[in-house]
């Protein structure tokens, strides 16, 4: 695959998976973290798409207790202006909340891709197995075939073979029966402290052998001390140079073909520190070294 040298940035200012307000500023947080400028910088040519329009919570009533319709609407049309992008265009998709990578990998894909899901969460769960309810913890079980029918028919299935978890340290009963029913394969933070995460990006790359790559990162896989801007926190996360090297060791696979950068709640940040750490992660992402 040739690099590549043209990227595109699209805002989904979506807070209506999560529980707590506030990643709908975090496309406006991650710009001005300069992202564009950095990626400029390094040499591409950046184009920025803006941000696609999304109900605001206000605006709703809360209906049974989600906003699963108009979630997947906002999702719908991530995956069209994605699937629209001429090849060879980077695109990388600021979040918003996770529930948004339902609509960015099934946009990204052209035939099988492998997914790199990087998440203190699993995101595995369904409506039968989560305990709040809320979509932001369901993406990834939805990509892989499982939940709501609205959701499983609306966008392109992944095989579960093809997903690698990095990171986990929080899982529900329920999805950590379906994560091991399904076959994916988790690094949880134990095989993090175990194994080092050199070795963990290097497996991952030879288990998804071949196939084109989607990272999907959750701001919340970072140490909560790096990363106060996240709805939820989990101590114990990855650390600078774990998240840094990580990027790294995909970069120089040459197979990474889209980025999601989402969870980013500028409320809760502290100087926008949350949104910068991410900013530095998708530069490593695309290539960037320190030599
Ligand atoms: B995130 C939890 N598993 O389902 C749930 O931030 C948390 O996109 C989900 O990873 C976290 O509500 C979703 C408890
Ligand atoms: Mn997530
Ligand atoms: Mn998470
Ligand atoms: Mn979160």
């Amino acid at each position: 695959m040739p690099p590549m040298e043209r990227v595109a940035v699209i805002g989904v200012p979506m807070d209506l998976g999560a529980g707590r307000r506030g990643v709908d500023m975090g496309p406006s947080a991650l710009r001005y973290a300069r992202l564009l400028e950095e990626l400029e910088a390094l040499g591409f040519s950046v184009e920025d798409l803006g941000d696609l329009r999304v109900p605001l919570a206000e605006t709703l009533r809360k209906r049974k207790g989600s906003y699963l319709e108009e979630i997947r609407q906002v999702a719908l049309e991530l995956q069209e202006r994605l699937r629209a992008l001429p090849e060879g265009v980077f695109p990388i998709v600021l979040g918003g909340d996770h529930s948004l990578s339902m609509g960015s990998v099934s946009g990204v894909a052209r035939g099988r891709i492998g997914v790199i899901w990087v998440d203190a969460h699993a995101d595995f769960n369904t409506p039968e197995t989560s305990p709040s309810g809320n979509i932001h913890g369901m993406p990834l079980a939805v990509l892989a075939g499982l939940g709501d029918e609205r959701l499983t028919q609306a966008f392109q299935a992944v095989d579960p073979k093809d997903v690698v978890l990095v990171g986990v340290r929080s899982l529900d009963p329920g999805e950590k029966r379906l994560l091991k029913e399904m076959g994916v394969l988790v690094y949880t933070m134990h095989e993090v402290d175990r194994l080092g995460i050199a070795r963990i990006a290097e497996e991952a790359l030879e288990r998804l052998e071949g196939l084109p790559l989607h990272v999907s990162l959750d701001a919340d896989v970072l140490d909560p001390t790096l990363a106060p801007g996240v709805g939820t926190p989990v101590p114990g996360g990855l650390t600078y140079r774990e998240a840094h090297l990580l990027m790294e060791i995909l970069a120089q696979s040459g197979r990474v073909q889209s980025l999601d950068l989402v969870e980013v709640n500028p409320i809760l940040d502290e100087k926008n520190r949350t949104a910068e750490m991410m900013v530095g992660l998708a530069l490593s992402l695309l290539g960037k070294r320190i030599l």
